[in-house]
């Protein structure tokens, strides 16, 4: 009797466990079939995911200015990326630096623990910033910068006593990544009108952009610092101490290249002083070498902010990481109660991760080695006559550029906008080129190694291309 009950328990497990392998594989199988090929499943950012499933473009590798796509093409980067691959693809030494680090440490916790390579970023970065702009705060992503900067000045008037300034001053076609924070203050619509009602006491300078005044300016435009007198308005309606802080992108990237008139700057950083409003650079974009031979365009304009927000050339794009620079008295604001206190009760799991501070010194030091922010200065004039050749050729109602930053704006197709754009971005990928658009705006923003030869490809099959356009 127990032998016969013991081999029909011998079946009957073995049966189970057969019948589970078999509904395991073919549940694996099934799935499988699912993902092999299929594109459903990842849903896409800031992509027009049917269009793109139906016919997709794809990239498989990178190095220097070209990406190589999934059939063997190598198409030449005119955006490095996403504005982020400043020393262009997989550069050796940061390649090298991010495999060493991920096996030596691959994380450290950020709260209460440190690991060196992040105070020895911090002190790089630190550096590397305008006027008194001595401590950094580490973030994720230039979203995550933007809402940390807003918090920081937020919590900073707090914490001086004058918790009554709350108010954030942002600017019309503004973009400050996608946080609520970020788009509260931004001012391009579709990014805000999906999301509620955002962050109360809010508002927004006029947006600087005027081509009536402005259109084919070389450099930045000597028209419009007036508008920044607009501030003030701002100020007389909802009264100073009710105000934090102003954020503005020194040059505004995304919405299509828009440069600050001369004396616009500073005629914002002269207000805010005279308010006691805290000014907030978001040189995302404009960080690390994009506009001249200086790390921000703070710097180049030589207005000092308060605050700066950075990211994407911080790391080259490699590893994703941000950084808030702050200025001494805002940190020394914060240094104050017992030293057992937590001062800023903010931060993110992977503030300072370690792979990404190797990935950010190993960046630095090839912007230094290679005399990468001199190349943009010594580019810019050439880039800046490449660009402006395409005047005249149909289309086109504007052509800006500052460093190695470029816009190339076209009439809108009546009645639908942003199509003509979105063709000539589809034709420049057949031809092997690469460029971003916004709207009926072609922005372009090279990895800051590019050659004269490559500039004149760019604009070469920018020429054709837009030459075709219906
Ligand atoms: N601030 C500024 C000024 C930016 O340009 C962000 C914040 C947000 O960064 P993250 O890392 O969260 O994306 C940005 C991002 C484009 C384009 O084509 C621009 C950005 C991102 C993607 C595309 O202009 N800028």
């Amino acid at each position: 009797m127990f032998i016969l009950c013991a081999i029909f328990n011998v079946y009957f497990v073995f049966k189970f466990l057969k019948n589970k392998g078999t509904a395991m594989s073919s549940a694996a199988q099934e799935k499988t079939q699912v993902t092999a090929n299929n594109l459903e499943a990842f849903w896409m950012p800031f992509s027009a995911n049917r269009q793109f499933k139906k016919k997709p473009r794809m990239f498989v590798s990178a190095k220097d200015m070209h990406y190589t796509t999934d059939d063997g093409r190598k198409v030449l980067d005119a955006t490095a990326g996403l504005w982020c691959c400043n020393v262009g693809h997989a550069h050796p030494k940061v390649v090298a630096a991010v495999s060493k680090q991920v096996q030596e440490l691959d994380y450290a916790p950020a709260f209460q623990m440190g690991h060196p390579k992040v105070f020895e970023l911090a002190s790089r970065v630190a550096t590397l910033m305008p006027g008194s702009l001595d401590h950094v705060f580490f973030t994720n992503s230039g979203s995550e910068s933007v809402d940390t900067a807003l918090k920081i000045a937020l919590a900073y008037h707090n914490v001086r006593g004058q918790a009554g300034r709350t108010r954030l001053i942002g600017r019309e076609r503004g973009y400050h990544g996608v946080g609520f924070g970020g788009i509260s203050v931004g001012g391009l619509v579709n990014n805000r009108k999906f999301f509620g009602s955002l962050l109360t006491g809010v508002d927004h300078l006029p947006h600087t952009h005027n081509l009536k005044e402005n259109a084919y300016s070389k450099g930045i435009p000597q028209w419009g610092a007036h508008l920044a007198d607009d501030l003030e308005r701002i100020v007389t309606l909802h009264g100073a101490d009710t105000i934090a802080a102003v954020i503005v992108e020194p040059v505004a990237g995304s919405t299509g290249v828009l440069l600050p008139p001369k004396g616009y700057l500073e005629r914002l950083r002269e207000i805010c002083t005279k308010h006691g409003l805290l000014l907030i650079l978001d040189e995302v974009i404009t960080g690390f070498g994009r506009v001249a031979n200086t790390t921000t365009a703070a710097e180049y304009f030589g207005v000092q902010p308060d605050i700066i927000t950075l990211a994407k050339g911080l790391t080259s794009g490699t590893i994703p990481m941000g950084a808030v620079a702050v200025d001494k008295k805002i940190y020394d604001a914060f240094m104050q109660g017992p030293e057992n206190a937590i001062e800023l009760f903010h931060g993110y799991t992977y503030s300072g991760h370690p792979v990404a501070a190797a990935a950010g010194l190993a960046t630095l030091d090839v912007y230094q080695q290679e005399g990468l922010f001199e190349r943009t200065k010594e580019l810019a004039p050439y880039w800046e006559q490449a660009l402006h050749s395409l005047k005249g050729l149909p289309h086109i109602i504007d052509l800006r550029n500052i460093g190695l930053i470029g816009a190339i704006e076209m009439e809108p197709i009546p009645g639908k906008p942003t199509a003509r754009a979105f063709e000539a971005f589809l034709q420049c990928f057949e031809k092997g080129l690469l460029i971003r658009t916004t709207g009926d705006i072609i922005a372009l923003s090279p990895p800051l190694i590019i050659s004269k030869q490559q500039i004149d490809e760019i604009f070469g099959t920018l020429s054709t291309v837009i030459k075709g356009l219906a």
